[in-house]
């Protein structure tokens, strides 16, 4: 079996609901040549949940998807690693975020959009066509030789503010995203902390910035809920 479909194949045993390869030649830290993207859907319940919330079982949930993500993360790590092929997991542990920026060095939005699964939205978070952005993520960064997707490059939000119109703190600001665009632009990222962490001080008794009700808004989210529901 080729490199591409070893690597593509292990991370849909781990469950991977979407997952692609993207060129970050210059984007990434350390010269890596390629990111392979991850995602995991969230659990159709709990999206439909969000504007209720932030909710425990919301809460349990992110901590259960961050532990299979690092975990397949790892695994593709180790099969390359094996291979010869130098290769960073982008776990928890080996890429935090920093508090004062609210970033990491290399986020996984940005990798997914150069792995072709999505766009990021008007709400700042990577919109995929099949799940809205109900997807947890995940990157691992390679020199493996892999053979890219296409990035996406290109909004599909249009005219639409569904997330600015959800969002408890007004941190949106209702800008089309291109590659490059300045995160400030998008989202008014001390708003959304503040807005988050006072509901979920409420419905959680802990100040958190588990929100969510920017993309549970989403059409794109929305068609992910309604199609689950015919099948
Ligand atoms: C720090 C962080 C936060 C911060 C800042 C959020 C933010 N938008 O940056 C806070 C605490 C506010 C936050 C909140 C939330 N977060 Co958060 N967060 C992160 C984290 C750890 C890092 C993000 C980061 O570095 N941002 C820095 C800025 C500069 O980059 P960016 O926002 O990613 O977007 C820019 C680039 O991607 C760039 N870009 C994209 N493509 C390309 C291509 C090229 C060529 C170039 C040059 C640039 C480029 O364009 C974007 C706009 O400027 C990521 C996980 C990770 N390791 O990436 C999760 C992550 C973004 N969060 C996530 C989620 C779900 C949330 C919340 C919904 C909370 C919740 N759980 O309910 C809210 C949503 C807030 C919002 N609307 O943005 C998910 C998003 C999944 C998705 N569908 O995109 C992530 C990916 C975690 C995960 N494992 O899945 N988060």
């Amino acid at each position: 079996m080729d490199l591409n479909s070893a690597v593509l194949n292990l991370l849909r045993e781990h469950g991977a609901d979407l997952v692609g390869i993207g060129d970050v030649a210059g984007l990434a830290p350390d010269d890596y040549r390629y990111a392979i993207v991850a995602a995991l859907a969230l659990p159709v319940d709990i999206v439909e949940d969000i504007p209720n919330g932030p909710t425990p079982a919301y809460q349990a949930t992110y901590k259960v998807y961050n532990d299979r993500l690092d975990a397949m993360a790892t695994a593709v790590a180790d099969l390359l690693t094996a291979e010869g092929h130098r290769t960073l997991p982008l776990t928890r542990a080996n890429a935090p975020w920093d508090p004062q920026t609210a970033a990491t060095p290399f986020p996984y939005k940005t990798a997914a959009t150069r792995a072709g699964l999505g766009w990021v939205g008007k709400c700042a978070l990577l919109v995929t066509p099949e799940y809205g952005s109900a997807v947890r993520l995940t990157v691992m960064l390679t020199d493996a030789p892999l053979t890219p997707n296409e990035p996406i490059t290109t909004s599909r939000c249009g005219a639409c503010h569904a997330c600015a119109d959800a969002c408890p703190g007004n941190a949106i600001c209702n800008t089309l995203w291109h590659p490059g665009i300045d995160r400030a632009e998008l989202v008014d990222i001390p708003a959304c902390q503040k807005a988050a962490g006072d509901r979920a001080e409420v419905t959680l008794g802990v100040r958190t910035t588990i929100c969510g009700r920017c993309f549970a808004a989403c059409p794109y989210t929305k068609g992910y809920i309604n199609r689950s529901k015919k099948l």
